[in-house]
C-alpha cells in the first residue's frame, strides 16, 4: 500500500509511524507513506500558505496555489489515476468499504489535510478531490482524521497485523455488516462477574451462534441504521429491468455484492 499525506504538520505522522504496527509494516516493505509538507509550496520568504477569507469572517483560508502544487507534487509518486481524498466534515462518510478499496488500490492514495477554516474551493475543484468525513464533528485540522484513515487501511494489507485473522473478524469486516460481539478473557470470574457460561463450554458451533445472536442484538439496539434496507447486512435486491430477458430460477438471485 502506498499512501501520501499532504499536510502542514508532517511531524505529527512520524511518531505514529514509528510507534505502531504501521511502523513495522513500513520496515517490512508492506507499506510506504510519503509526507508532503505543504509549507514548502508557500509564498515568499515566509512560505505563506494562508490568507483572509473573501466575504469576511474569522480565521484564515488555505490558498489554492500552495495546495494544488503540493498535491500535484505528491501525485508524481503515484499513477495518474491516484485517488485523492480531502478529509473534511463536509464530505460524504468514510467507511470500512472505502478503507478496503484504498488498501487494495494499485496506484495507492493521497490524503489532503486542511487547516484553519478550510481550503479555497477552486483548489478542491481543480484537483477533482473526493471529500470524505469520519463523522459529524469538527477538528482543528485534517491530520487526526488522516491518521485514522491510515490506520484503518494499513491493517487491511495482508501481513501488516501479526495474526492474519485479526482484521477480517472485527466489526464491519465480519462480512455480515454487524457490530462486533463482546470479548472476555481470564479470569473466568472477575469481581464476582462471571464470563457467559457458553464461552467455557468448548462447543465451537454453539459459541459461534451465540456470538452472532449477541452481535445482532447489540446492532439492533445501538446501530439500527446498519440493519436498514440497503445496508451491507440487508442489501436491497436490484429490481429486474423490463428489458432483461427472464431466465429460469434467477428471481432475486441478482443481489448487490
Ligand atoms: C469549521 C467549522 C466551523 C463551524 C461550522 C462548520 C465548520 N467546519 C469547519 C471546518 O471544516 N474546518 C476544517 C478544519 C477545515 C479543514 C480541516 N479541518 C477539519 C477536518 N476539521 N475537521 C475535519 C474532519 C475531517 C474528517 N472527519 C471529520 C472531521
Amino acid at each position: 500500500m502506498h499512501a501520501s499525506i499532504v499536510t502542514l504538520f508532517p511531524e505529527l505522522f512520524e511518531p505514529f509511524l514509528r510507534a505502531t504496527v504501521l511502523g513495522r509494516a513500513v520496515q517490512k516493505g508492506l507499506l510506504r507513506v510519503d509526507l508532503t509538507d505543504m509549507r514548502a509550496f508557500g509564498q515568499g520568504r515566509h512560505r505563506i500558505v494562508d490568507d483572509r477569507p473573501f466575504g469576511g469572517g474569522p480565521g484564515m483560508v488555505l490558498m489554492a496555489e500552495p495546495v494544488v502544487r503540493a498535491v500535484e507534487a505528491a501525485r508524481e509518486a503515484h499513477g495518474t489515476e491516484v485517488r485523492t481524498i480531502y478529509l473534511s466534515p463536509q464530505g460524504r462518510r468514510f467507511d470500512q468499504s472505502i478503507a478496503s478499496e484504498l488498501a487494495a488500490a494499485p496506484d495507492g492514495f493521497i490524503l489532503l489535510c486542511g487547516r484553519y477554516e478550510g481550503i479555497d474551493e477552486r483548489a478542491l475543484d481543480l484537483l477533482a478531490l473526493e471529500e470524505r468525513s469520519l463523522g459529524d464533528y469538527v477538528l482543528s485540522g485534517g491530520e487526526a482524521a488522516a491518521l485514522a484513515v491510515l490506520d484503518a487501511t494499513a491493517r487491511l494489507v495482508p501481513g501488516v497485523l501479526g495474526d492474519d485473522r485479526s482484521a477480517p473478524e472485527d466489526s464491519f469486516s465480519n462480512a455480515q455488516g454487524l457490530l462486533d460481539h463482546p470479548h472476555y478473557t481470564r479470569p473466568a470470574s472477575w469481581r464476582d462477574v462471571p464470563v457467559p457460561e457458553i464461552l467455557l463450554s468448548g462447543n465451537h458451533a454453539a459459541i459461534a451462534a451465540w456470538r452472532h445472536e449477541v452481535a445482532l442484538e447489540r446492532t439492533r439496539t445501538r446501530r439500527p441504521d446498519l440493519l436498514a434496507p440497503g445496508s451491507a447486512y440487508n442489501p436491497e435486491p436490484t429490481r429486474p429491468s423490463l428489458t432483461d430477458t427472464p431466465t429460469q430460477g434467477s428471481a432475486g438471485a441478482d443481489k448487490e455484492a
